[in-house]
């Protein structure tokens, strides 16, 4: 049976990917995607959740939007990798459907507490504000969890300080309640994912698909490659977040060691630190776990198997441009503005909106 999971997000390209890895797996069932502020603000990175729901043809799955800044810190972003958007490279659709009317912390809470124990997996890859939030208001929930499998941290090495990752050090003291609590953790940090890379014979098996979905695919690490390369010195881009997917839809894709781990608060050179006790063995009740090593050719033939199972995904509907949509043209209207723009080569009047 498909492993439930809610995706907890920032699109982000990473995290785009790591949706449409989860939507296209059949051995994994996405039964909610939550929004937190991360890459780029709330609003942003909600936009971009529902753009890709609706190139990957995601339908019948709520969404919901979370917190709007963290804890304790102040709102910290990456536009330096993301772009302005949070998700700059691809043209975007408009959104095909709302968000829940619900906050993301009430969504994940009622989710969790609608399912039998041991069924719902999280999988945050962001910064770990809402699940923080929703273990603090309920609880329950900590028990009923079956796992939390995170990308963020690293047990050697940082991205935002030399030892501290994005997605911890943004909300260190969120990262630090997720850590305690006794639900069990599996760690997918940087020594993980900066294994992940999207090499050129990655990009072009994605290139042969063929689909919008896939093109989208490869619009986004063309504009991450170019971040990654600029601002980190990757020569491709590691592609962090569908890591954590990955794990839950199969284990074998990484080798992975148990370690207690907790989060560094109060260090002046050292904040947000995931730091990892690898002094053997680890305690019984150890319900921490970090993983190590990534079976390269494995995971990418999981993305790319999900990516064929997507196909066209929400169809030629979810490329057409936004303006067309702003211009509220629909079905034989639609199809005439169409067929007026390619038979003149310049935009009918309802595209210049
Ligand atoms: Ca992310």
């Amino acid at each position: 049976m498909a492993r439930k999971i809610i995706l907890d997000c920032d699109p982000g390209h990473d995290d785009a990917i790591a949706m449409l890895l989860a939507h296209g797996n059949p051995d994994v069932e996405l039964v909610a995607v939550t929004t937190v502020v991360g890459n780029q603000t709330l609003e942003k990175v909600t936009r971009n959740a529902l753009a890709v729901a609706r190139i990957a043809g995601i339908t019948g799955v709520p969404f919901a939007a979370g917190c709007p800044r963290p804890l304790v810190r102040e709102i910290e972003t990456a536009p330096d990798i993301h772009g302005e958007t949070g998700l700059d490279g691809p043209e975007l659709p408009e959104p095909a459907f709302d968000v829940d009317e619900r906050h993301a912390v009430d969504l994940i809470i009622d989710t969790v507490m609608a399912h039998e124990p041991g069924e719902i997996t999280l999988v945050p890859t962001a910064g770990l504000t809402n699940i923080a939030l929703a273990v603090r208001k309920e609880p329950r929930i900590a028990e009923r969890v079956r796992e939390v499998v995170l990308m963020g941290g690293g047990y050697h090495q940082g991205n935002w300080s030399p030892v501290a990752e994005f997605n911890i050090v943004i909300d260190p003291e969120a990262a630090h309640i997720v850590f305690n609590e006794r639900w069990p953790v599996t760690m997918v940090g940087l020594d993980l994912t900066h294994q992940a890379l999207a090499t050129p014979e990655v990009t072009g098996r994605i290139a042969k698909l063929g689909t919008r979905p896939a093109a989208f695919v490869n619009e986004l690490l063309d504009f991450f490659g170019a971040t990654y390369l600029e601002n980190q010195g990757f020569a491709h881009p590691p592609v962090h977040d569908p890591c954590a997917v990955a794990y839950v839809i199969d284990p074998d894709v990484m080798t992975v060691r148990k370690a207690p781990v907790d989060i560094e608060l109060r260090g002046g050179l050292t904040l947000g630190m995931t730091v990892a006790d690898f002094r053997a063995p680890a305690p019984a009740d150890c319900h921490t776990q970090v993983a190590v090593d990534l079976d390269h050719a494995r995971f990418w033939d999981l993305v790319i198997d999900a990516l064929e199972r997507i196909g066209e995904g929400g169809g030629a509907e979810a490329t057409r441009s936004a303006a067309q949509d702003a211009s509220g043209t629909v079905g034989a209207a639609a199809e005439a503005a169409e067929e007026a723009t390619s038979s003149t080569a310049a935009p009918a009047a309802g595209e210049r909106a």
